[in-house]
């Protein structure tokens, strides 16, 4: 019997748990259509919007294979919330060709809370939008807009955002998460969770995305001695191998210790079917897909898709229930 690799996000079905990371391959309409149509996808999530198109960051801006000698694949970003802003992203969620009727998430990152507001003020009173959007992403957690700290690591200002955006009564019509930046510190992830919490007791927040890149890393060019991106004299977020282990972390975590009230979404460091395997067995529920498709392209879904459906097999697991969330302690 083949392994069914279906799964949910609150109350979205989803026929594979791969998608894509948020910024990668979904800024325009084709890259949107080229992942939601992707055989070996479950859903689509857009690059985060802001009210407004943005150009972002100057170039270059984007870098990857970062340590061919290792065979690491790693990449480091500064893109700077380059978008189209959040009518285009209405507009296409509206019109895209979907024949599997596969979920469409957006992901909002205004640059402050009142633009966070008015983007969701957007989207709830966009005619019918809860029929082409059905899941939306919460960006608190970009590290790459000089002068505007990340949200995700600053409790008081996560504390007071959550609960403006939750008193849209409207947003109850779409399943809501955010995606957090990776944490590294027990107390951290409590004081994370004790925020959340009541939003996701109140079924307000329905996941968490675990994680955003690991923020403000260097990479140098060793031939060149320099930096390799322009932005924030060469900082950026760290994407790829080096954040998987973290990644894992943070989903196990926040699996322990809110998973019982939401799904957790795993993203960092996924390019195999064995890397997807671990992050649903530390507790995630859908596996987002960043680098990996960045250097390779959209293809690799189904590659991830089948290594995983073979690992299942091999282990006799029949649904991806069977050993979500069953990490063993040693
Ligand atoms: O556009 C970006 O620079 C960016 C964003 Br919004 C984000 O959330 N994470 C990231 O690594 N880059």
């Amino acid at each position: 019997m083949r392994a069914d690799l279906s799964t949910c996000i609150g109350n979205i079905y989803l026929p594979s748990p791969l998608y894509n990371a948020s910024g990668v391959w979904c800024t325009d309409y084709t890259q949107l259509d080229i992942v939601l149509n992707n055989i070996a996808t479950g859903a689509v999530v857009t690059k985060s919007c802001t009210l407004k198109p943005r150009e972002g960051n100057p170039n270059p801006r984007y870098f990857d294979k970062i340590n061919k000698l290792d065979a690491l694949s790693a990449s480091i970003n500064s893109m700077g919330l380059p978008n189209k802003g959040i009518d285009y992203y209405l507009e296409v969620a509206a019109h895209i060709e979907n024949p599997k009727h596969k979920p469409f998430f957006l992901s909002v990152c205004g640059l402050s809370v009142e633009e966070n507001l008015q983007i969701l003020q957007n989207v709830v009173s966009y005619e019918h939008s809860n029929r082409y959007i059905n899941g939306i992403e919460l960006n608190l957690s970009c590290p790459n807009i000089i002068g505007k700290p990340q949200l995700g690591y600053d409790f008081p200002a996560l504390t007071e955002t959550l609960r403006k955006i939750f008193e849209i009564n409207a947003l109850d019509k779409y399943t809501v998460g955010i995606k957090l930046p990776p944490y590294f510190e027990e107390v951290h992830w409590g004081q994370a969770t004790d925020v959340i919490e009541p939003y996701a007791k109140s079924s307000h927040i329905n996941f968490l995305t675990c994680c955003n890149s690991i923020g403000n890393g260097l990479v140098i060019d060793y031939e060149n001695e320099s930096t390799v991106i322009k932005p924030k004299y060469g900082h950026g977020g760290i994407g790829g191998d080096y954040i998987k282990p973290i990644a894992l972390a943070n989903v196990r975590q926040f699996y322990n210790t809110l998973g019982n009230k939401l799904d957790i979404i795993g993203c960092g460091g996924v390019k195999s079917g064995r890397d997807a395997f671990e992050h649903i067995l530390a507790g995630a529920s859908a596996v987002q897909v960043g680098t990996s498709i960045q250097l390779h392209g959209p293809d690799q879904f189904k590659l991830i898709f089948m290594e995983l459906e073979d690992i299942m097999t091999k282990k006799g697991y029949v649904s991806l229930n069977s050993f979500k969330g069953k990490l063993k302690y040693l």
